[in-house]
């Protein structure tokens, strides 16, 4: 697959990379460093990295405007994206061949070649083994992008982490001078008024009888912190490992699309399936949701609890 994949590449002078929409590092690292490891490999040829939204994550790069493509004559790469409607590119089907790079549960086939590996930690870690299995060339600033969209996806190597991937990052450590302090702080930066929102959410977070933690932030308050309800949702993930929180959400309006945003979490319950009762979805532990009134909100979350209850009681369970 790596070399087909590698012929394919080979074979096409215009090459164009995409991603999915609601950008991520992962996805546009994967797409960034892809695109520099052609070019570094095969100079004369022309690749575009495009999509939107890449501006928040500038230290990967900037992206190229889709212009001048004779798609009939153009190779794309799809990578960290499993179905048609969430890649961010026009045109998806006027090119002459499409491969698709991903990580993610199968969704769809909708291209040529398909490399798909949902064990894998990211879509960097397979561009990585594509660049390792293949005549492929890197440097230092590839393999740093690399790395980042890694670190980023698994959460500082918290998920889908093991043996191979250490493996992988030792040979890369040795081979390549990565600047880890400063990697992180590019990752990591932000600025003040999203730690004062954090500051907010810790004050105000109600706990439920068995261990919901959820704090509504309205239209006023996100204005407060100059935060919108994407920015707001992303916190989440800093609300792990506290003792009385098995299960944790955020429910952030949305005003400029009239809903309600839920980004859920958890340490234990699996709670994809209330997401998927209140019109989301997503992976066992972290999902999203989204409703139309705090009402509705609110008999989410006492779902939730119920789900707590649930996984208490089987625990203790477990230990008699
Ligand atoms: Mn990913």
């Amino acid at each position: 697959m790596y070399k087909k994949i590698y012929k394919a590449i080979k074979k096409y002078d215009t090459i164009v990379i995409a991603r999915h929409i609601g950008v991520d590092p992962d996805a546009m690292a994967s797409q960034i460093a892809l695109k520099e490891s052609i070019l570094y490999t095969f100079p004369k040829k022309r690749v575009l990295a495009v999509g939107t939204g890449g501006a928040k994550f500038a230290y990967l790069g900037t992206l190229d405007k889709l212009e001048n493509v004779n798609f009939s004559e153009s190779l794309l790469i799809i990578t960290d994206t499993p179905d048609r409607k969430r890649v961010d590119s026009p045109e998806v089907d006027a090119f002459a061949y499409k491969i698709k790079i991903d990580h993610h549960p199968f969704v769809e086939e909708f291209c040529d070649l398909e490399l798909i590996q949902d064990q894998k930690s990211s879509a960097c870690q397979l561009v990585l083994e594509l660049i390792r299995k293949t005549k492929l060339k890197a440097n230092v600033s590839i393999m740093g992008k690399l790395f980042q969209g890694l670190v980023s996806d698994t959460n500082r190597f918290l998920f889908n982490t093991n043996a191979e991937l250490f493996s992988l990052l030792s040979k890369m450590v040795k081979e390549y001078p990565l600047d880890f302090p400063k990697l992180y702080q590019e990752l990591y930066m932000r600025p003040f008024h999203e730690v004062r929102l954090q500051g907010y959410i810790e004050q105000n977070m109600k706990v439920t009888e068995h261990g919901v933690g959820y704090v509504t932030l309205t239209t006023q308050i996100l204005d407060k912190f100059s935060a919108d309800a994407g920015s707001a949702g992303n916190m989440v993930n800093n609300f792990n490992y506290i003792d009385e929180i098995l299960v944790w959400a955020t429910i952030s309006e949305d005003k400029k699309n009239e809903i309600i945003k839920i980004n859920l979490r958890s340490r234990g319950p699996i709670i994809n399936g209330i997401a998927e009762k209140y019109h989301g979805g997503g992976h066992k532990f972290a999902s999203g949701a989204r409703v139309t009134t705090m009402e509705e909100a609110e008999l989410l979350i006492h779902d939730l609890d119920r789900v707590c209850e649930e996984y208490i009681q089987s625990m203790e369970g477990e230990t008699k």
